[in-house]
Formats: C-alpha cells, structure tokens, sequence
C-alpha cells in the first residue's frame, strides 16, 4: 500500500498447556504476525492526508468519477420516490455508498467480470449498465438482469454472499484458460458471516484465483449492526485466513477506493493471487424501502455520518484543484435529472412479460412440480 495512515495488528498465539489450562506466558511464543493496513487519502472534507497517487492530479478522471456517483445519487432517489408512488417495487437504496461501486468498477478491465449484491448500482452504471436496465429490475421484471452491456457481468444476487462461490468459479474458468481476467465480487458485511464467504475465500487463497473480493461494510445487515455479525476487530482480516492480503479502507474516499482496488487488480490480474477490501461506509438509508430504519437504529446515528458523505467529499476535493464550479454543479444536476427522466419514461412504456415469465429464466428443463405451477399461470394469462 502507498499509504498507511493506521495499522491494526492481530496476532496469534499458540496455546501450551499450562496447570490453569490458561496460556503460560513464559513458554508462549508467537509463530506468526499479521498486519491490516488501512488506507485513507481523502479526509472528510476532501483534504489529502497524505501524497496522492497519480491519478488523483487528473481533472478528467477525477470529474469522470464525480459526474457518475451524482448520476446515481440522482437515480437512487428517483427509484424511492417511485416505489413510493406504487411504480417501483422493493429498492435498496446506495445512499452514501457511492464510492465504492464507481471507484472499483472504474478500474476494471471491460472483459473483467463483475459480480454484486442488491446495492451496486454504482458499479454497474459504470460497467455499462443502463438506468433503464436497473428501473426495470427492481420494476419485478427479470429482463432488467440481462444487461445489453457488460454481457459477462452477473445479475444482481439477492441471495447473500452466494455471489462470492461463483466469483470464484468464473476466477477458476479464467485461470484454467490462462486469460489475464479478473473477477471482482462485492458483497456487504452481514455477507461476512455465511459459510459461502468463508468458502470461497478459501479457495481463492489456495488455488491464487484472480478474485477480488470487495466488502461494502456499511455497518448494518437489515437490522444487525456490525458489533453483533462479528467478534473480529476487522473484515479486511478475514482474509488472512485464505492466505492473502486484507486491507481497510475509507470507503467514503474515493481516491483510496480506487487505489487499493487498482492494487488488487493488478496483482491479481499478474498471477499474484486474490484480494480483499473492506471499505467502510454507513448506510445513510433504510435497508430496503420494505424496511424503517427507525425502528432499530438510534435515532442521531445517520446524522453523525452525514459529515462523512463520499459525493461532498469529492466535489470538495474537485473545488479545491478548481476542477469544479458552481455552474458545472448546476448543470450536472440538471443533465442528471434528464437523463434519470427519460430513463424512468423508458422504463415505464415496458411492457409487461406475461406472468408465465417468472418460471422462464431460471432452469433449462423446469422441474415437474413448477411446470405444473406454469401451466395454471399460463391459463391465467390466457383469461
Ligand atoms: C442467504 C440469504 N439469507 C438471508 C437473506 C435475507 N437478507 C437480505 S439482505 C440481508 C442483509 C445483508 O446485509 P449485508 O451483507 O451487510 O448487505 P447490505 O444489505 O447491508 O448491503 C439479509 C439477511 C438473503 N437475501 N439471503
Ligand atoms: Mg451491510
């Protein structure tokens, strides 16, 4: 890492048996150390805290990033006010967490394969994926899953942390064929604890997989805070049980996303094995629009987040180089809101598959029991 503005360590020690059955400080040795480094460029008002990386002095990319995390600001909020208005269905909401989808994505190769959970929106806009496309999947129709863009990129997974064994069988197929491809899965903190994770970590580390796994810890699975998924001091250490290198970052600074995942990319992508980041964020929203936050989070604790926000951050940054002015703040926000506009009127002159289409997309032969279950849903259609 370039940076290291914070280091954790964990140790193990191996146990002796003394009388007490408790570990004989005398005897007791360390057999090996592990460090977590954590890596920040940006403080919270867009200030370096240290030496940036080069890409970080170029206005294109910089604004590039900037212009893409307040599109999808834009669109996240536009989903809520739809399903608000009975024209969406369930949504989870990016809210704050923009960083980590756009600064990992935008350095992935287009042939590099990409696999998410539920709140990737970011990443996926920025791999190709249209804001039509997105509407449409969370409008219940499973066409929205087969992008016309990033083709080898997966659909969302839903089902948690199921993304991160397939992550490594597409990892396996590009080893195999020796082709200089990496997958990169995100997956949130709560995805952390399923044995599926612990799994595929596994195997990432002992067959050097060219994986990345990328942790969006916003602090909540649902209603579970971080304090109660794990007794680990951190994710990012997680890895060290697969034999590879974990490390923290601020996910609400862009410039270190982007840096660690250019990083483990890179080595991945050289035969260097996998990586895992853990970029902390908050999510500033409910976990899904099904569910009140209020209900379980203390009231004061988004608030106290507020000051970490990704999408202020950058533009403060922006500011400061004298990339970025008032008008061209207007006028994104404006391009923003058309593009969401026409995007929303795209999605909304859909029309509807039949109901037959929710047993079509799944299996190449249907099992008896749902193709029975296709037939009454077929003559429903049919009435
Ligand atoms: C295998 C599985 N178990 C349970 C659920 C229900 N569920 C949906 S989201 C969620 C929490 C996930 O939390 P996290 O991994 O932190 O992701 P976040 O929603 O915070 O982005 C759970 C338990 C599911 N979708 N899949
Ligand atoms: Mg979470």
């Amino acid at each position: 890492m370039t940076t290291l503005v914070k280091q954790g360590r964990v140790r193990v020690k191996r146990k002796t048996k003394g009388e007490t059955g408790k570990r004989d400080p005398v005897t007791a040795r360390t057999i090996a150390t592990f460090a977590v480094p954590y890596l920040q460029h940006l403080d919270k008002s867009g200030q370096p805290v240290g030496p940036l990386p080069p890409f970080a002095d170029d206005a294109e990319v910089m604004t590039a990033l900037y212009k893409s995390m307040v599109l999808i600001r834009t669109f996240d909020g536009r989903a809520i006010s739809l399903q608000r208005t009975g024209q969406l269905g369930t949504y989870p909401s990016c809210l704050g967490q923009e960083a980590i989808g756009t600064g990992v994505a935008s350095v992935m190769a287009p042939d590099d394969v990409l696999l998410t959970t539920y709140r990737e929106q970011a990443a996926h806009v920025w791999r190709g994926v249209t804001l039509k496309e997105i509407f449409q999947y969370w409008g219940g129709d499973e066409r929205g899953s087969d992008f016309a863009g990033p083709r080898r990129d997966f659909p969302v997974c839903v089902t948690i942390a199921a993304h991160a064994v397939h992550a490594v069988g597409v990892a396996t197929a590009m080893k195999l064929r020796h082709e200089p491809r990496v997958a990169v899965c995100i997956l949130g903190d709560g995805a952390t604890s399923k044995g599926d994770f612990y799994e595929a970590l596994n195997l990432a580390g002992v067959w050097r997989l060219p994986v990345v796994f990328v942790i969006n810890n916003n602090q909540w699975a649902i209603s579970v805070p971080r304090h109660a998924q794990t007794a680990a001091e951190t994710l990012a250490q997680k890895a060290i049980a697969g034999g590879f290198e974990g490390v923290q970052v601020d996910g609400n600074d862009i410039v270190a996303v982007r840096q660690a995942a250019t990083e483990a990319i890179e080595t991945a992508r050289a035969g260097g094995g996998p990586g895992l980041i853990e970029a902390l964020s908050y999510r500033m929203s409910d976990h899904t629009t099904a569910d009140d936050a209020g209900r379980y989070r203390p009231a004061n604790e988004a608030s106290k987040h507020r000051s970490e926000d990704p999408v202020t951050r950058l533009r403060a940054f922006l500011g400061d180089r004298g990339w970025w002015s008032k008008e061209q703040e207007e006028s994104l926000i404006a391009e923003c809101k058309a593009r969401v506009e026409e995007a929303k009127e795209a999605y909304l002159a859909i029309v509807p598959e039949d109901t037959t289409a929710m047993f079509d997309h799944l299996y190449e032969t249907l099992p008896p029991a749902l193709a029975a279950q296709r037939k009454i849903a077929q003559a429903g259609d049919d009435e």
